[in-house]
């Protein structure tokens, strides 16, 4: 008889929550998040949690909430049922082999291995990782209200709260002077209090982020995301090369493959580091270590994740020798609703790293039931216990 670890069910479902204000975007306006999450019990009966999360359905990645819970139902459940998930490696390995991009739904599946790992061995998945750098990583927010008046409102709430110093401001949506002029009376009101980013979310063609990079400069902006696709690297090599800012890629990193390529190709002076995007967090990791060895500065982004995908980024980040410009570890902090059981702390500009065993966190079952979007009929993938690795 074998003593192979299994997993002995698979369940995933959508969590639908409201967010506290408009999430306003180049590309889309947020009024909810919808948050894969699953769980897997292994033989042990330890049990892992992972999340994948996008943002406003297929508008920003190639992934929607209702792909990413149909390929881990249909296509990566059949191959966790043959697996041993003591061995995350090596479990990724297959499921990579039989599963091609999916990114976000391969994060959340890896996420739930190493959370289980953790638990079985009282371990946090930052020490699985390699171990903490430190227990708190500064966290910056997003003023994406869609108002001047608003934005600079919340920014000098927060600044009292001691909760953010570091703003970043969406744009792209408007024409390029109404933004710069949005972003300047921001700045202008915050001044020295905080630094003031801005996301383009690859609105802008080149001509437009050659002037806008320009006017961002002489307003004071202390990093520019991703204003043009991400697939046009040869334009984002020329920005990086002009501009007086330091220049970010997100949207054009999908996990190592195009962090070599960017980092090789010299198109970025920083790196968003997302554990969806990336593919998980051990290609989050990878991604770290191209950015080190050639010189990118680091940032740990978010997909806007709930609790569960924003403590597994955190536990990830908290491994990084160096995050020159922080993280935007806030995903909770923009839902009206909590489902952790406990909630994370965000302190004195900082994210606390939560403690314990896994990824450190664990679902408020009561919450979670309220909000899922299935209410009334559950999928879970139970396996035969016959059936033999
Ligand atoms: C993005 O593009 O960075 C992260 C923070 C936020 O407000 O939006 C996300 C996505
Ligand atoms: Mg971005």
């Amino acid at each position: 008889m074998s003593q192979v670890l299994k997993v002995e069910k698979v369940e995933s479902f959508i969590v639908d929550i409201p967010t506290i204000r408009p999430h306003v975007l180049a590309m889309t306006t947020m009024s909810t998040q919808a948050m894969v999450i699953i769980r897997l019990l292994c033989s042990d009966g330890v049990e892992g949690l992972g999340e994948a999360t996008t943002i406003g359905g297929l508008s920003y990645g190639q992934e929607s909430p209702e792909s990413i819970k149909l390929t881990i139902d249909s296509y990566i459940a059949p191959i966790l049922a043959l697996c041993d998930p003591s061995r995350p490696a090596a479990v990724m390995a297959a499921i990579g082999k039989a599963v091609t991009g999916n990114h976000f739904a391969k994060c959340a599946v890896e996420t739930a291995l190493l959370d289980a790992m953790g638990k079985r061995h009282g371990l946090a998945v930052s020490e699985l990782l390699g171990g903490r750098v430190c227990d708190r990583l500064a966290v910056l927010w997003t003023l994406a209200s869609g108002d001047t008046q608003s934005d600079i409102e919340e920014a000098d709430k927060m600044l009292e709260q001691r909760r953010h110093r570091a703003f970043k401001i969406k744009i792209g949506k408007r024409p390029l002077a109404e933004d710069v002029a949005h972003v300047a009376a921001i700045k202008l009101a915050v001044g020295d209090r905080a630094s003031i980013r801005v996301d383009v979310n690859q609105a802008w063609d080149e001509v437009t982020a050659k002037r806008g990079m320009a006017m961002l400069a002489d307003v004071g902006v202390d990093l520019v995301e991703q204003p043009i696709p991400g697939t046009n690297r040869a334009a984002m090599a020329r920005l990086k090369a002009m501009s007086g800012i330091p220049l970010m890629a997100d949207e054009a990193l999908h996990g190592p493959s195009d962090a070599f390529d960017f980092a090789s190709s010299g198109c970025a002076d920083v790196f968003s580091v997302k554990i969806a995007q990336s593919g998980g967090l051990s290609a989050g990791k990878a991604v770290s270590h191209i950015a080190e060895a050639a010189g990118v500065a680091l940032y740990g982004g978010t997909m806007l994740e709930g609790g569960i995908g924003t403590a597994a980024s955190a536990q990830l980040f908290s491994t990084f020798a160096k995050i020159s410009f922080g993280t935007e570890l806030f995903g909770p902090l923009l839902l009206t609703e909590e489902i952790l059981a406990k909630p994370l702390t965000y302190s004195d500009f900082n994210l606390i790293l939560p403690i314990g065993a896994g990824i450190g966190v664990s679902l408020d079952e009561d919450a979670v039931a309220a909000f899922r979007r299935d209410r009334t009929v559950r999928s879970i993938v139970t396996f035969p216990k016959a059936l033999e690795v």
